[in-house]
């Protein structure tokens, strides 16, 4: 009883898959956090402009949507975190984006240009169907990881806004709020507006970063990526454990 005891028992073959399972996903892991992970924005490409979420490509992979009142400075943001001027269409002229707007990042990230919401020249009904159209695809795009809202730095937090941070923050998502066209501000202001919305937003308790942008002198753009970096990270390194 005891020899048998101290014999070194027959390997069980499962027990060996098993392990073996893991060691290959252990190094996968390990080589995924030890190797800095480079996204390059540079290389965003426009895919294509649905007018509802059932034209949009496979719910699969991960997406950032950038929400925003029109004329926040979305199309114009879009351009400068990819470094590509003519990405995004951007218009003086308000409510233009009624489109989902697609950019693909690589074979499984893509950012989306949401259509602007809070437009007042536009038909009642006009307003309501994209909201409706904006609300489906927050509602039941699965791949949609991430929520960047823009707002004016000079208009900042309307009800809309609110709303919209809030649905990100109740859906569980993180959000990075930028305050765009800071350009317009003298430093101080900005400063003041920057405090104030981040005083107002940590009341909902979520994962909220806010930060000055400006499109025009291409401020905030490293820090705002490496956010999405980093959500796009957090979501690869979650599928690779899950696997
Ligand atoms: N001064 C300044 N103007 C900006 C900035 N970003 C956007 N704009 C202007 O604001 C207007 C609306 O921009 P756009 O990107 O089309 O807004 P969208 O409707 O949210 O997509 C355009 O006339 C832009 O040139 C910025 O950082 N600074
Ligand atoms: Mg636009």
């Amino acid at each position: 009883m005891l020899q048998a005891f101290y014999t070194k028992p027959e390997p069980d073959l499962r027990v060996a898959a098993f392990c073996e399972l893991n060691r290959a996903r252990l190094a996968r892991l390990t080589e995924f956090y030890v190797t800095e992970q480079v996204i390059d924005f540079r290389r965003a490409q426009f895919v294509t402009s649905a007018p509802d979420i059932h034209h949009l490509p496979e719910d699969s992979g991960m997406e950032i949507a950038f929400a925003g009142r029109s004329n926040a400075g979305k199309s114009s943001a879009l351009n400068t975190l990819t470094d590509h001027r003519g990405l995004a269409h951007t218009s003086k002229r308000p409510g233009r984006t009624q489109l989902i707007n697609v950019f693909r990042l690589t074979d499984d990230k893509r950012l989306i240009d949401l259509p602007g919401y809070g437009f007042a020249k536009v038909p009642l009904e006009m307003k309501l169907q994209w909201q409706e159209k904006l609300a489906q695809y927050l509602e039941e795009r699965r791949c949609l990881k991430g929520l960047v809202v823009l707002m004016d730095i000079r208009h900042p937090l309307k009800d809309l806004d609110h709303n919209m941070i809030r649905w990100g923050v109740a859906a569980g998502m993180p959000v990075l709020v930028l305050l765009t066209k800071a350009d317009k501000l003298k430093q101080a202001e900005k400063q003041k507006t920057l405090r104030t919305v981040k005083a107002a937003l940590a009341e909902l308790e979520g994962e909220i970063v806010v930060q000055l942008f400006s499109s025009l002198k291409g401020t905030g753009r490293e820090p705002a990526l490496k956010v999405l970096t980093e959500w796009f990270d957090r979501h690869d390194g979650e599928a690779l454990i899950e696997e």
